[in-house]
């Protein structure tokens, strides 16, 4: 399957999805876009006949947030029918704002950031203890590492040698506000990472080749936990959107969705060339 042209179509889902609803947090979908796909598409072992596989991958979605790109990932994966995106966040829809388990294929309630990673640490001590075959993924938001659980967290992995989890930070150096170097700065996630005993590993995080390579070498790694720090474009895709903290969650005019469209497909056409 060619993932860069995935990516930019799931962006196009995400984008209809977004300004039907008026509603969403299009920045981080279009930062974590490529993380999402290379994980559904070509890292995880997951897919909707294995929900209740003992066996499945674990992933959550920490920074829950950007549930619009999950959707549509799981909706294209076929977890449940793509028609069903069109009731995102109406009334009485279970495909709210955030991440619920009520969805087939969501693993964890989430949204409220800084729980991502100690749940995620409690699958894979669960994992070591059953000696089962499978392995946790958690995606963290850099502005989430000003959540102190985090680095509980991060400290837990560390001691038990989780070599079965791998966390993903999308490094894309701007949360709600601003920039996270403004807010709360992280420019040194090796040495502190590094220091709780995981296995820092740098990848261009909008760039699938190199995530690919970051998560083969985090599945090598033995005798401690990995984290994947992926340097990303909040807003990646759409021109307009890029780097810019507004784009958290606005919401596309009509002249913005026709644009930004047209530069996705532009985008989607050049990546099956
Ligand atoms: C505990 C908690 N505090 C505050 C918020 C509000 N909030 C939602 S998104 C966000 C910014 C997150 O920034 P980042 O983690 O960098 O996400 P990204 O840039 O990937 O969108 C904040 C503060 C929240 N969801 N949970
Ligand atoms: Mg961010």
């Amino acid at each position: 399957m060619n993932l860069k042209a995935k990516s930019f179509q799931i962006r196009q889902d995400v984008l209809d999805m977004i300004y039907r609803a008026k509603a969403g947090h299009i920045g981080g979908d279009f930062s974590v876009c490529d993380v999402l796909v290379t994980l559904y598409y070509h890292v995880m072992n997951v897919g909707p006949d294995k929900v209740n596989d003992p066996n499945r991958d674990r992933f959550i979605l920490s920074k829950g947030h950007s549930v619009e790109s999950l959707y549509c990932i799981l909706a294209d994966c076929g977890f449940f029918p793509k028609s069903d995106l069109e009731t995102f966040s109406q009334y009485n829809s279970k495909y709210i704002g955030h991440p619920n388990n009520k969805i087939n294929g969501i693993e964890m309630n989430s949204g409220s950031l800084g729980h991502g990673l100690p749940v995620a640490v409690g699958m894979a001590l669960a994992g070591k203890m059953d000696n089962a075959p499978y392995r946790v993924y958690t995606v963290m938001g850099d502005g989430e590492l000003a959540e102190g659980s985090v680095w509980e967290g991060a400290m837990a992995g560390g001691h038990y040698k989780l070599d079965n989890l791998t966390a993903i930070v999308d490094r894309n150096r701007l949360q709600i506000s601003g920039c996270t170097e403004d807010v709360m700065h992280h420019d040194s996630l090796d040495e502190r990472f590094g220091s709780f005993g995981w296995h820092v590993i740098h990848a261009e995080g909008n760039n699938i080749d190199s995530l690919i390579a970051a998560f083969d070498e985090a599945k090598a790694t033995k005798g401690m936990p990995a984290m994947i720090i992926a340097d990303t474009t909040k807003g990646c895709g759409v021109s307009f959107m890029e780097n810019k903290a507004a784009w958290h969650h606005k919401v596309p005019s009509a002249v913005e969705y026709e644009q930004g469209m047209a530069e996705l497909k532009a985008k989607e056409a050049a990546a099956n060339e």
